[in-house]
């Protein structure tokens, strides 16, 4: 038997020169679920092309929603070719039957629990449409085969994962609707075997907070500290008031951390929830950060509803003046299943079902205090101005208040300097969004529109109340069912 795992691309067609390479840990824990007597080829398409001309059984492709278009191109080309195809990821796990008109199988969350089911069903011809099961036990989850081809480049970082879920539930996010509210552990002996066995010294710890559990943290940094490794990952910025976690943090050795700051504006702060809500405790926390030799990378989002144009402008004397050498600047996007979608879309905000604009950088939904494309043009030009030539050259001195500064962290702080200065390039700023109102549904059809009511299949919202009772393993409570209506 042989099976293909695919993460495919986003922008396909479009060479990218990549010199940093993390290399999808969903297909590499695929792979080590497999059974030892299957073929398996894995390819990341943003690293390499798929070879056509080969045969494969099974296809298993990993999707999320920027990619979900390619994904479905990948699923029908296989189709065509007599393969049977699986998708699986965060995409597929919110709208399940969108993705199923693609392909012959549907994981609907995480492949720990089902995977095996689904070979044995394919090699019985037995192949269902849907398998979940929800939040399986990380502690019985195989160490990821690493052993596959991957090109070399100037950064290779190993995707490391210790733990899963997030108690957050920020409105605009997909996590905690697919991992769950509550943070699943990883066994810190079996992420110190992972890390051993993979045999990189350079490590991505993909959790999404890895201080959101204090005791574990510390736990899991006294345990890297011997093995002499260096990691990046993402925190939330409480990781400052703790002084004990913070120096353990560095010690394990963490070089830089990306924070989800989300935004520089006060009123955009308080309706999120976050650990730190004003903007001097957030300055204050950068600095104790960067002090302790960590490079702090913030994640700002514009376009919430509190945001006027003044943001813009706000943004840039922000990070001047906290003197950050890098930044990720995403306008904001509401993924299908998050809350922030289903208020968009009761409020007719949403602009754009085509799922490859969902990426961050292209704006899909009518922001409440500019047109769209004023937030359009105001991304391209924070994200311009910020890494313009001159810029860069003015970061350079903000780099070195971290200590201890070495030749990889200057690589890599220029690469991400030229990478900023190339995402300006991506965003699009000519759309007609009046006309993509009209237009720009990729999959011919809405997840919630007459197609899908027509043909009998779950709109977006019915979806996501039986995916949601599925995942809690609890029957449906009243205003579910009546949600679901005759499903
Ligand atoms: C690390 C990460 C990245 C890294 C990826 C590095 C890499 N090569 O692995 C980088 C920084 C490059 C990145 C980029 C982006 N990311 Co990202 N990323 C993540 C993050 C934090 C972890 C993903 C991860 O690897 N998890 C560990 C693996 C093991 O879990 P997993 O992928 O979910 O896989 C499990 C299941 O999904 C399932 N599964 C997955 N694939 C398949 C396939 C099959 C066949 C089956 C059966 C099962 C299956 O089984 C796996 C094991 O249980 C997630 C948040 C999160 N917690 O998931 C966001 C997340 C996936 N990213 C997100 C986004 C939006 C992006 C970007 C579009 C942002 C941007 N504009 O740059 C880009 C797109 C990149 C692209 N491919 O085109 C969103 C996706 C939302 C959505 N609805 O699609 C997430 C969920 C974050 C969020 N806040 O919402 N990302
Ligand atoms: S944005 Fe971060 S803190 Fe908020 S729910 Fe998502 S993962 Fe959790």
């Amino acid at each position: 038997m042989k099976l293909l795992l695919v993460s495919p691309s986003h922008r396909f067609g479009r060479k990218v020169l990549k010199a940093i390479k993390i290399p999808q840990l969903s297909l590499h824990i695929l792979a080590s679920l497999t059974p030892n007597d299957v073929d398996i080829s894995v390819v990341d398409e943003e690293i390499r092309e798929i070879d056509f001309s080969s045969h494969f059984d099974l296809v298993g492709i990993s999707c999320m929603t920027a990619t979900a278009n390619r994904s479905y191109q990948l699923s029908d080309r296989f189709r065509q070719k007599g393969s049977k195809v699986v998708l699986g990821g965060i995409h597929p796990t919110i709208l399940p039957q969108e993705a199923i008109q693609h392909a012959d199988a549907v994981v609907i969350g995480e492949a720990e629990g089902c995977w095996a089911d689904v070979i044995s069903d394919f090699r019985k011809g037995k192949l269902q449409k849907f398998y979940h099961v929800p939040e399986p036990d990380l502690s019985m989850v195989p160490f990821p085969r690493r052993d596959f081809h991957i090109d070399k480049a100037i950064f290779n970082c190993v995707g490391l994962m210790t733990t899963r879920g997030c108690p957050y539930a920020c409105e605009f996010c997909s996590v905690t609707d697919f991992y769950g509210r509550k943070i699943r552990h990883r066994p810190v002996s079996m992420v110190v075997e992972d890390t051993k066995q993979s045999g990189s010294k350079t490590f991505l710890i993909l959790d999404d907070n890895v201080a959101g559990h204090p005791e574990y943290s510390k736990k899991l940094f006294e345990a890297l500290i011997p093995l002499g490794i260096e990691w990046v990952g993402q925190s939330s910025i409480s990781l400052a008031k703790d002084k004990e976690m913070l120096k353990l943090c560095r010690l394990s050795g963490c070089a830089a951390l990306f924070f989800g700051l989300e935004s520089v504006s006060p009123s955009s702060l308080l309706g999120m929830k976050k650990a730190l809500q004003s903007i001097e405790e957030t300055e204050e926390a950068i600095k104790i950060i960067q002090d302790n030799g960590i490079a702090f990378h913030p994640s700002i989002i514009l376009g919430f509803d509190t945001d006027t144009k003044a943001i813009f402008d706000d943004t840039l004397e922000f990070l001047a003046r906290t003197k950050l050498p890098t930044m990720a600047l995403q306008v904001l996007t509401p993924y299908p299943g998050t809350r922030i979608y289903r208020r968009f879309k009761d409020q007719g905000r949403i602009i754009s079902h085509d799922w490859s604009h969902y990426d961050h950088h292209t704006v899909v939904f009518q922001p409440k205090n500019m047109t769209p494309q004023e937030l359009a043009e105001g991304h391209h030009y924070v994200q311009s101005e910020f890494y313009s030539f001159s810029s860069i050259i003015r970061h350079i001195p903000f780099l070195l208040r971290v200590s201890p500064i070495n030749l990889r962290r200057a690589l890599l702080f220029l690469l991400l300097n030229i990478a900023g200065k190339g995402v300006a390039k991506y965003i699009d700023t000519s759309l007609d969004w009046a006309e993509n109102n009209e237009k720009s549904d990729s999959q011919k059809f809405r997840p919630d529109d007459n197609v899908l009511k027509e043909s009998s299949a779950l709109s977006l919202d019915q979806a996501y109340v039986l995916v949601r009772s599925l995942k809690d393993d609890r029957p449906l409570k009243d205003d579910e069912q009546h949600t679901l209506g005759d499903h």
